[in-house]
């Protein structure tokens, strides 16, 4: 059930960490910024794993997890490389990116992937399109997690010992549900389920994944997003949904900027809707999230920005002290309604 293209991948990725280990001291794990629960759950679940080989390994993150997150217990795998940069800018890691392969995307991480070594790199966003026997870059695949997921198995197989434990089981799967929107998303493969499966079996529970990646909320959050579904506006006879979120807005209610991260996608679930577009500020940049339904291609778009990502979900960002949101609006509306008509 599970595609012989993933294992064959997966082999190979497997066959490179364990060549990586003879040469390096550690793997050294990195995510994109603004976390997620796929880049979380991929590289906590990878290192989680590597260390169960035997293999030193950790995970570079600069910022704070959400507490939406704790459930996970991955504290003792994530440091902030910025705290001990002297010892690891000496030290002879092995870079290993999960869900993001460049450096731009990796926030203060980038300067110590781009370290001089060739990096591991497990992926699935469709806009990068590198080639290596050290890269497994799939487009197709629901998460960096779910291709994570095979890479352990293979290097269960060919180190002969059991090395995915529950808490590499909760962190896979986090990233399996999160980017599958509880299986809910069209990248939902039978594949994506059988993993699910297995991982359940390891002692991972979808219900507790699914209430604290995307159902629980702070009061105060529920009130900014109340205040916020009221500011929705429509374009292109209704075919784009739009939210400008102003600073004030989050000031008003005492929340960060990711308070709204379900936004897009509740506003692409309203009938009629093919596009919705969520605008905020974050650390002095104008962020914009795309999310398409059926037909609009939200990467390609998003890349005229100079962003990327997914067919039906990408983003980009643009320095606050150059645009405003509504430079920003106005520009992303007539660029989309000209490709919606
Ligand atoms: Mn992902």
């Amino acid at each position: 059930m599970i595609k012989d293209k993933y294992l064959v991948h997966a082999d190979r990725m497997a066959g490179q960490i364990i060549k990586a280990s003879l040469s390096h001291e550690g793997f050294l794990l990195f995510v994109h910024k603004n976390v997620d629960g796929d880049c979380v759950g991929a590289a906590c679940g990878m290192a989680q794993v590597l260390r169960n080989a035997g293999y030193k390994a950790g995970v570079a993150i600069s910022e704070k997890l959400p507490d939406s997150m704790e459930y996970m217990g991955v504290d003792d795998l994530v440091f902030d490389p910025m705290d001990y940069a002297d010892r690891i800018s000496v030290s002879n890691y092995m870079p290993f990116a999960t869900d993001c392969s460049e450096s731009h995307r990796m926030g203060k991480c980038g300067r110590f992937f781009e370290c001089g070594r060739k990096p591991l790199i497990i992926d699935h966003h469709a806009s990068v399109s590198l080639k290596d026997e050290q890269f497994w870059i799939d487009g197709d695949a629901s998460s960096a997690s779910e291709l994570c997921y095979y890479t352990a198995l293979m290097l269960e197989e060919k180190t002969g010992r059991k090395l995915i434990d529950r808490r590499a089981a909760v962190c896979f799967l986090t990233g399996i549900v999160t980017d599958t929107g509880k299986f809910a998303y069209k990248n939902t493969m039978p594949e994506t389920l059988v993993c699910a499966g297995e991982l359940t079996e390891l002692g991972a529970r979808t219900s507790d994944i699914s209430y604290n990646m995307f159902d629980r909320k702070p009061r105060n959050v529920f009130d900014l997003v109340t205040h916020f579904r009221s500011k929705v506006e429509f374009h292109a006879d209704g075919q784009i949904a739009l939210l400008r979120a102003y600073e004030e807005d989050f000031r008003q209610f005492g929340a960060d900027d990711s308070a709204i991260d379900e936004m897009p996608s509740v506003m692409r679930d309203i009938e009629g809707v093919e596009l919705s577009v969520v605008l905020r500020i974050s650390e002095g940049r104008i962020r914009c999230n795309l999310r398409s339904k059926d037909h609009f291609d939200c990467s390609t778009f998003a890349t005229a920005f100079g962003g990327g990502g997914h067919m039906r979900a990408s983003g980009f960002n643009l320095p606050a002290e150059e645009h405003t949101i509504d430079e920003v609006a106005e520009a992303v509306i007539r660029k989309a309604t000209e490709r919606l008509r």
